[in-house]
């Protein structure tokens, strides 16, 4: 592993996130941002979204939906942060489309998939990304960190909790900034007059199991035979079209 990765590596270990540069070309990026847009204003895909305000949206099932986002998901320095923390046989779970609209209020401070443990494990369970379609500026909603929360243990942060603590991780368009799912972080306002685009991916060992988060959807029998090997190797679980046909229902 090269000595970028290595610091990488200790930098998520240490504050609970990381960023690499640049790792798809901006113009890439910027195409995939256009498609998502273009995904978030067609009404069928309206049940596979989560509309956590009118300005910030969650398009899930994105693995399914453009091509080009195994390309993020299989991205070698990505996978082998995630394969790091979570083991080799680690999987891709989702892929989801978040853009940020202008005037949108910032959102809940959280940790992921933390909320069903009954004691917080003290080993990662998850490694989240967010790959920056657009730039991600302090203005236009860069998603916020709270460094060295990803070792508190808690599903999520304290109810006196001080926001001076988080801090935006702001980079290129092309970039990915990943993340300890126990670390706090916030999609942030955007006070700007662009809209951000993020791609969030995510990784998980294959002892957890998926119902968890609501919105995750299944990869699809034919997706799964378009991928390549190692995108195929990244999505071992049972294949089908809805959630209600792989996924125990949540209790
Ligand atoms: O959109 C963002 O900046 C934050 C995303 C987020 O909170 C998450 O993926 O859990």
């Amino acid at each position: 592993m090269d000595s970028q990765l290595l610091a990488a590596i200790q930098h998520l270990d240490t504050y609970g996130y990381c960023l690499l540069e640049d790792r798809i070309p901006a113009a890439m990026a910027g195409e995939l941002a256009a498609r998502c847009l273009e995904l978030h204003a067609d009404p069928q895909y309206l049940p596979m979204m989560v509309n956590d305000d009118p300005r910030y949206h969650t398009l899930f099932g994105m693995v399914n939906l453009d091509d080009r986002v195994w390309q993020c998901a299989a991205h070698q320095d990505t996978v082998a942060i995630a394969r790091h923390f979570l083991g080799p046989h680690c999987r891709v779970v989702e892929a989801c489309s978040k853009p940020t609209w202008p005037g949108a209020p910032a959102q809940r401070l959280h940790a992921d998939s933390a909320g069903s443990f009954h004691q917080v494990p003290d080993v990662p369970w998850m490694i989240n990304t967010m790959w920056m379609l657009t730039d991600f500026t302090v203005e236009n909603g860069a998603t916020g960190v709270v460094p060295f929360s990803h070792r508190s243990r808690c599903k999520g942060p304290p109810a006196d909790f001080d926001p001076s603590l988080i801090q935006p991780v702001v980079g290129r368009a092309g970039s990915v900034m990943l993340w300890h799912a126990g670390a706090f972080h916030i999609a942030r306002a955007n006070t700007s007059s662009q809209i951000r685009v993020g791609l969030n991916i995510a990784y998980y060992p294959r002892w957890f199991n998926n119902w968890v988060e609501g919105g995750h959807q299944p990869v699809w029998p034919e997706t799964f035979e378009r991928m390549p090997p190692e995108m195929r190797q990244l999505c071992p679980g049972k294949l089908g079209r809805s959630r209600a046909e792989l996924y125990e229902e949540r209790r």
